[in-house]
């Protein structure tokens, strides 16, 4: 029998691949988990408060412990999976074929019989924990790709939930789907959810074009709702944590750093071949090779952090970029320290990344294809006086709403290198303006909203 709760409101059991804790070594030598303060844990803190919510998830080490934990009001589930799993389940099904395939950016996707063996048997062991673990009648909210599976099998071991997915990537077109044979499969796991959310309208109807293609229905007598509900940011407390003095001294400081250049050009990302990364720096390569700007008084800073790093295609894409900063570098000296590119490999600390944010005057986002980029939306979050241009590409789920950046087809790279001249020569009051806009766009609609509206839509299907 599983617990019951007496609270008017359903519990939550959140539901994603890694749970949002790290582990440090204490002076004892115990190991000590604490919250590591990700999206979806702002995201859903304040909706969680009191209500004692448990988190089920892979805590990223081998055959780790499956011990619950109570961290900082959450209480963790750890779910313990073998290095051939996480191999087969994370690297292998998850990143080398779903990954590339939902983004069809042009690297192939990676079949294997045995990985998908591998989804099949971690989502099994998520789904089996989670019907261990949540109360009676309680609402469960699964995240992402890595687990798609998990709602149908849910549903068939535990009736009474409430079960809510929510897709963070792209969703591809039928054409797209049907290089994936267990396209059929991914799309009945799903149905198993009473919600199924995609960050965009076009990802709700590539969803249903899918199930239609295919004949899928939702099995047995629920009701399921695919619908769109664009993530944000904590935007109140990124704005908050940029005005610092701490990150806006650093922030002077780094330019100082820079040699006081009259210009900044600023990428964030993780190092993924998706985010368009190369073809970002292509072009600001050619923009110097016009002559509309100059290495002098003109610096790209690129940060990049580490990620994926077993998976092949992101040694390569790593080994690329190396490439293009070493070649532009060369060819283009600053007569300071630094080169043309500033390349910042490494996870930078919370902190540097605002200071970052503060110090660039033009913020580069050029993905070739993102389910939203929560990068912009910082970056406009850290500008308080309205000063800063946003570049964006029409690819990034956030161009929906951020009307008033300067968009750009990533695949055009005479479109960026015009964006970023653009960028250069905008009048200060059409600067101010554009910020003003998003600004308002981004505080009005942050990471809380979504929150809501997702639980709300999930109370309601629950209620009914
Ligand atoms: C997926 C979807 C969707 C990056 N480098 C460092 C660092 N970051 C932080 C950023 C931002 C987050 O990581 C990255 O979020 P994105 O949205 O840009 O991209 P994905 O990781 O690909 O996320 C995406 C998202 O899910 C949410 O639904 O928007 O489309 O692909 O918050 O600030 N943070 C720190 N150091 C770094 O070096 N501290």
């Amino acid at each position: 029998m599983p617990p019951t709760v007496d609270t008017a409101h359903a519990q939550l059991v959140v539901v994603s691949n890694r749970l949002p804790i790290a582990y440090q070594i204490a002076a004892d030598g115990e190991k000590v988990a604490s919250l590591s303060p990700g999206g979806l844990v702002a995201a859903l803190g304040p909706a969680l408060a009191g209500t004692g919510a448990t988190w089920v998830g892979w805590d990223g080490t081998v055959d780790g412990s499956e011990e619950p934990l109570d961290v900082e009001g959450f209480r963790i589930e750890p779910v313990s999976l073998t290095a051939e799993l996480i191999k087969g389940h994370y690297e292998g099904f998850s990143n080398g074929t779903l990954w590339p395939l939902f983004h069809n950016v042009g690297v192939p996707a990676r079949f294997s019989a045995p990985w998908w063996g591998s989804y099949e048997r971690a989502n099994e062991a998520f789904a089996e924990r989670v019907a261990k673990v949540s109360p009676e009648g309680a609402v469960v909210f699964v995240q992402d790709y890595h687990l798609m599976l998990v709602p149908a099998l849910l549903r068939n071991r535990r009736p009474d939930l409430t079960i809510g997915y929510f897709h963070h990537i792209p969703f591809p077109d039928p054409d797209t789907m049907a290089a994936l044979d267990q396209r059929a499969m991914v799309l009945q796991g799903l149905l198993g959810a009473d919600i199924v959310g995609f960050q965009r309208q076009r990802d709700v109807e590539a969803f249903h074009k899918n199930t239609a293609s295919m004949g899928v229905q939702v099995p047995g007598d629920h009701k399921v709702q695919v619908a769109a509900y664009p993530i944000s940011i904590d935007t109140a407390g990124v704005s908050q944590a940029a005005q610092a003095l701490k990150v806006q001294a650093r922030a002077s400081d780094l330019r100082k750093e820079w040699g006081n250049p009259s210009r900044v050009f600023l990428g964030v990302d993780r190092l993924d071949y998706t985010k368009g990364i190369p073809e970002r720096l292509q072009a600001f390569e050619e923009l110097l090779a016009s002559g509309a700007a100059s290495s002098e008084d003109t610096v790209f800073v690129q940060a990049g952090s580490p990620s994926r790093e077993t998976v092949e295609q992101y040694q390569a894409l790593s080994a690329e970029i190396d490439e293009i900063v070493t070649r532009v570098n060369a060819k283009y000296p600053s007569g300071q320290e630094r080169g043309a590119i500033v390349y910042l490999r490494e996870n930078l600390p919370r902190e540097e990344m605002l200071a970052l944010f503060v110090a660039a005057d033009v913020m580069v986002v050029t993905s070739l294809a993102d389910g939203m980029n929560l990068v912009a939306k910082e970056f406009v979050a850290c500008r308080s006086d309205d000063s800063g241009v946003l570049v964006l590409s029409t690819e990034a789920g956030a161009a929906e709403t951020m009307s008033e950046a300067l968009l750009v087809n990533p695949f055009n790279k005479t479109e960026i290198v015009e964006a970023l001249e653009a960028s250069l020569v905008l009048a200060p009051e059409d600067v101010a303006r554009r910020m003003a806009a998003l600004r308002q766009e981004v505080s009005t609609n942050d990471v809380a909203r979504w929150a809501r509206a997702i639980l709300a839509d999930l109370e309601t299907a629950r209620a009914n």
